[in-house]
């Protein structure tokens, strides 16, 4: 089985690179995306550290004047995904960088990725300067997180997109969006559905928002003010993986040996301690919160477990207990489920609405091994090579049975079980 999985998840990685990146998946996602870059050089790390440094080195070469790391860098040479470089134009936009990319952002995991890229071999990282390099993109990309989407009175970054949050279509997003007035209507283009069943993804109402959010960004040059952003959503994952990537900040520039942009440390603990307001006693977890109206969004999801990463974060008992309990169900379900089994909005099959994901199971194995859980972090990184190998690498997977969704041959479901395996599994 071991080799088995090192080699399929290896054939998926050459597969998938296209010289200086990889895309998620050839047909359905055919350029590069921000986040799922920086899990699959966690992977590529054991292949090829040299390559590892380039999927990264080549999304920071993309970076914005603001500091903003863009949800997507296009491929010149693909017109086959909605909405493209055409759309976004981004050459129009003041600070934008030479290459085409997309507006958005993604949850920032870079700094996270970058660190563990130059743990995989340090004198190859150091001969390279690759954290050299690394460290002034991530500080600015952290700095326009802080600076123009951190609201001053939570503390908290918000995202002003469902698609920045990488879990497109949670429910966390339904009411949020319902309150934009504006629309695209429900005619628009969706190329996604020749790769993947309508059924597997967000409906065309959703896109009809979705492609609305996005132009009138666009139109407002990406400026993050209120008038551009009618949707603003503070989100547990989101904020927590920041703080995780702050962590890793602090120990780049220890590695550096230079003295920090700003307290690294304090930052974490700052949004740590933020995070406390997305705390939903009801429910016993953390929630979204939609910055615009100041609700709560009442629902069990993955995002709202992933602060177990946070080695500060003060509900950890409560979230151990929720995630072992019959909403998530740790070790009887395939994986961890990306909402909760028991609510009457969840749906086994479509995308971010229940389907088990392979880059959350990943997190929360971290989580639960940096709580000491080894024993269940390893169950889980077993559970997600075989369900990986035994089905072409599935983008997810339905909680209850393990049948595969969406796209095939899918990179981070490849790249995050190599890491598991080689690191967790072989490295036992
Ligand atoms: C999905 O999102 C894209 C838009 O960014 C899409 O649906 O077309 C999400 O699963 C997101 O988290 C992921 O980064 C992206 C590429 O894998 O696909």
């Amino acid at each position: 089985m071991n080799d088995a999985v090192l080699s399929a998840a290896t054939a998926v990685l050459v597969r998938n690179w296209r010289g200086r990146h990889t895309v998620p998946a050839g047909g359905l996602y055919p350029h590069q995306w921000s986040w799922d870059s920086a899990f699959i050089a966690i992977g590529l790390r054991h292949l090829s550290p040299r390559r590892a440094q380039q999927e990264l080195d080549s999304l920071f070469s993309a970076q914005w004047a603001d500091g903003r790391l863009p949800q997507i860098v296009f491929d010149p040479t693909r017109d086959d995904y909605s909405p493209g470089a055409k759309f976004w134009r981004s050459d129009r936009i003041p600070g934008s960088p030479p290459v085409s990319t997309a507006g958005l952002v993604q949850p920032p995991n870079h700094a996270w990725a970058t660190l563990l890229v130059h743990e995989s071999n340090p004198s190859e990282s150091r001969r390279r300067r690759f954290l050299g390099r690394a460290y002034p993109s991530l500080v600015a990309w952290h700095q326009y997180l802080h600076s123009r989407r951190r609201s001053p009175e939570t503390g908290l970054a918000a995202v002003v997109h469902p698609w920045e949050s990488g879990l497109d279509n949670s429910p966390y997003w339904d009411s949020p969006l319902e309150n934009v007035a504006g629309s695209f209507g429900d005619d628009v283009p969706r190329p996604d559905l020749e790769h993947a069943d309508a059924t597997e993804r967000p409906s065309n109402r959703e896109y009809g928002k979705y492609l609305y959010l996005a132009a009138r960004y666009r139109d407002a040059n990406c400026d993050d003010s209120a008038a551009a952003c009618p949707f603003r959503v503070e989100d547990p994952a989101f904020n927590a993986i920041w703080a995780r990537s702050e962590l890793a900040l602090a120990g780049i520039a220890e590695e550096l040996g230079i003295a920090p942009a700003y307290d690294h440390r304090q930052r974490s603990r700052d949004i740590t301690e933020a995070l406390e307001s997305l705390w939903d006693e009801e429910l016993g977890t953390y929630v979204a919160r939609d910055a615009i109206t100041g609700d709560l969004q009442k629902y069990r999801t993955v995002s709202g477990l992933i602060p177990l990463l946070l080695p500060e974060i003060r509900r950890g008992d409560e979230l151990d207990a929720l995630l072992r309990g019959p909403h998530f169900e740790l070790g009887t379900s395939c994986l961890v489920p990306s909402h909760d089994l028991l609510a009457p909005t969840f749906d086994s099959s479509r995308y971010w609405r229940g389907p088990s994901w392979f880059n959350t199971a990943w997190l929360l194995v971290e989580a639960l091994t940096g709580r000491g859980a080894g024993a269940e972090a390893r169950a889980l990184a077993s559970s997600m090579a075989e369900l990986a190998v035994l089905n072409d690498f599935p983008e997810y997977v339905d909680p209850h049975t393990g049948e595969p969704h969406g796209t095939r041959i899918f990179s981070w479901t490849a790249a995050l079980c190599l890491d598991l395996q080689t690191r967790l599994i072989d490295g036992e």
